[in-house]
């Protein structure tokens, strides 16, 4: 009998379970799913997709698509060919295109446009990304969300945290800003300062922990050193946090059952390890870790304790400033570059000298635009997957729910091409059940992946003396113009990044005099956008908010790597406005 289970496919943290009952989704009642689902899914099946395969603009059959991929393939010089994967699909059968490409002898590609610089910063402190799960968060008393906007990006954190204490580090004044017993409106780009700060007070007000510390932590009177580099009182005025912030959230955690919720936004800068870093270091000095309703919990890595049944060894290139105009043929899974990657316009450039771009995706955006060869792909509820999550262990059984005439999944398309370029295949079903042999069946008949640790670091850390490994430099912030302002480019509540309705506003404090619907023009050192003024008074009035998927907002951001975690830094770069 079919099973009518499956989950969202989503690039989001809460990877939900959904029931397809009497053509409509509904979400699971139990676990972290907590009976709704966002807007993405209670609208899903209402947004148009593509229904037919392109070529050079013209309407063709699936299978004609499939002989002119075959034949692209072929005449290529095989290291020619790059395969391009985003994350439009965040399930594990995604992957199976990295087989055939990594096996053909193509180009794959390394590094992320999203997490990247804080887990490498978390790997250098800890020697792992080993994540606080939800329901370890959900024991805690105080929680801090440092980056992270849960009612837009992470909305079933929600039920959980009621009655606890909220501490909310963000530059913008979110909703869960407004509720909380205590927002700091820092500056952005700052946040290293605040907890090196934290950490230092934490040790003047002879509040360490210090068991946890001579256990785990020996090198802190070094890092307390490198944080007596900071000028109190100069560093505080710039960042926008007073003394009293300091105390009050010095108070609020002390000898409490903290957990420290971060998102990307603390990190999308080049220095972004060190940010994050600098937070795991003040989650020591209290000795969060260990414990049960402690810890920081940020994007964890949603593969952890999963083996791939793929071959994936391939010759890569950076994702984050790719030369696509190296290639003859570029093949674009799950992704639209063209509006996320950074630096659009060299985007554009690189990709129009591509002899050949394919584009394999569900909707029609700016790189469908220019594509050659167009593939539609099957959504989620029209092919079997698997999937698990960068915020809980569960792991996600996804049923095909319908038989459907439109696109083609990423198993099937990749049986094909393995069948004429001779490559081996096992059958889908094979894989299937690799992935769901990593899960154990609980109690309430969810599955989660085995050997994840539900309290990370019990017996100290993963480094090789398994103690916390600190920062021991920081880079120190270059001084700014009074006529720019920082950048913020969050997530906003009704796209996914580019997919669904993608928003078309800059956001700033009514204080600089621009009307609501006026016309500016946004430019940075990369490029500009003309895009119409909202007014918003959650903001500072030295930073303008543009969200992600917006359209041209990747003209103004610039391909730079992170220092460490070979991450794109989507706020790097500082913004002048001017009217239109
Ligand atoms: N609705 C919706 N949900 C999503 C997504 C989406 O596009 N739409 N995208 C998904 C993806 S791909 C990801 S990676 C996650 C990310 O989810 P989140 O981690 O929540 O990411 P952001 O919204 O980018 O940033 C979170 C917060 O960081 C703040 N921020 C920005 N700069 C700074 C700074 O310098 N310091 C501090 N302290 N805060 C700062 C922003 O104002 C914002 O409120 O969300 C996922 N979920
Ligand atoms: N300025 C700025 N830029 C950003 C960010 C930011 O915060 N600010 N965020 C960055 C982050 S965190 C991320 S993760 C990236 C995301 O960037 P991308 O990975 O490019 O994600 P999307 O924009 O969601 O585009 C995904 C595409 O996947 C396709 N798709 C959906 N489902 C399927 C499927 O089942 N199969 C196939 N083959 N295709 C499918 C859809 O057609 C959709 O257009 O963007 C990054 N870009
Ligand atoms: S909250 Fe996230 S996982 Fe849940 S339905 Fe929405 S996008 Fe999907
Ligand atoms: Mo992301």
């Amino acid at each position: 009998m079919k099973s009518s289970v499956t989950a969202c496919p989503l690039d989001c943290y809460d990877a939900c379970g959904i029931i397809y009952d009497e053509n409509k989704l509904k979400p699971f009642k139990d676990g972290h799913t907590n009976g709704f689902l966002c807007p993405h899914m209670n609208h899903y099946e209402k947004f148009d997709r593509i229904i037919k395969p392109r070529y050079k603009g013209h309407e063709i059959t699936m299978k004609e698509a499939l002989l002119k991929l075959k034949e692209l393939f072929q005449s290529e010089l095989k290291s020619e060919i790059l395969h391009y994967r985003g994350s439009g699909n965040f399930a594990l059968m995604q992957e199976v295109t990295d087989h055939f490409f990594a096996t053909l002898g193509a180009t794959l590609t390394n590094g992320t446009l999203c997490d990247g610089a804080g887990e490498a910063g978390i790997i250098e402190g800890r020697g792992s990304n080993k994540n606080m799960p939800l329901n370890q968060i959900e024991k805690s008393d105080v929680i801090i969300f440092w980056g992270r906007n849960p009612h837009t990006t992470s909305s079933h954190i929600l039920p959980l945290i009621k009655n606890k204490t909220i501490i909310v580090i963000d530059p913008v004044k979110t909703k869960i800003a407004q509720m909380a017993d205590l927002h700091v409106q820092i500056k952005p780009h700052t946040d290293i300062y605040l907890a090196l700060l934290l950490s230092r007070f934490v040790h003047i007000n002879d509040s360490l922990n210090e068991e946890f510390v001579e256990k785990y932590a020996s090198e802190f009177e070094e890092y307390y050193e490198l944080t007596q580099g900071v000028r109190i009182k100069a560093t505080l005025e710039n960042i926008g946090v007073t003394l009293g912030d300091i105390g009050d959230i010095l108070e609020h955690t002390i000898d409490k059952k903290v957990a420290i919720v971060c998102g990307v936004g603390i990190q999308k800068y080049r220095d972004g390890a060190d940010v994050m870093r600098s937070i795991d270091a003040f989650a020591v000095s209290l000795g969060l870790f260990g414990k049960e309703g402690c810890g920081v919990a940020y994007l964890g890595n949603s593969k952890e304790a999963l083996e791939s049944p793929f071959v994936t060894q391939a010759k890569r290139v950076s994702k984050i400033d790719t030369k696509f105009d190296e290639f003859e043929t570029v093949f674009i899974q799950g992704a639209n570059p063209l509006a996320q990657m950074p630096d659009t316009l060299r985007v554009q450039n690189a990709l129009e000298k591509a002899a050949n771009v394919v584009y394999f995706g569900l909707y029609e955006n700016e790189t469908s635009q220019i594509a050659d060869l167009i593939i539609p792909a099957k959504t989620f509820l029209e092919k079997d997957d698997i999937r698990t999550s960068y915020s809980h262990n569960g792991l996600m059984v996804m049923n095909k729910q319908y038989e459907s005439d439109v696109g083609i999944s990423e198993y099937d398309l990749v049986a094909y091409l393995c069948k004429e370029f001779n490559i081996e295949l096992k059958p889908e079903q094979f894989y299937l059940e690799h992935f769901k042999n990593f899960g154990i069946k609980k109690i309430n008949g969810c599955f989660e992946v085995e050997n994840r640790e539900e309290i990370p670091y019990q017996n100290g850390f993963d480094t090789s003396d398994s103690e916390f490994a600190f920062l021991e430099e920081f880079e120190t912030q270059q001084s700014e113009n009074e006529d720019e302002f920082n950048l913020i480019t969050a997530k906003s509540h009704t796209s996914l990044n580019s997919q669904f309705h993608r928003d078309t506003y800059v956001y700033i404090n009514s204080v600089h005099g621009y009307m609501d619907e006026e016309s500016v023009t946004i430019s940075s050192d990369n490029g500009s956008v003309i895009l119409a003024v909202k007014n918003d008074n959650r903001l500072r009035a030295d930073t303008v908010l543009i969200y992600s998927g917006t359209p041209g907002v990747n003209n103004l951001t610039s391909s730079k790597h992170s220092y460490e975690g070979k991450s794109a830094v989507f706020q790097e770069n500082k913004v002048k406005i001017s009217k239109k």
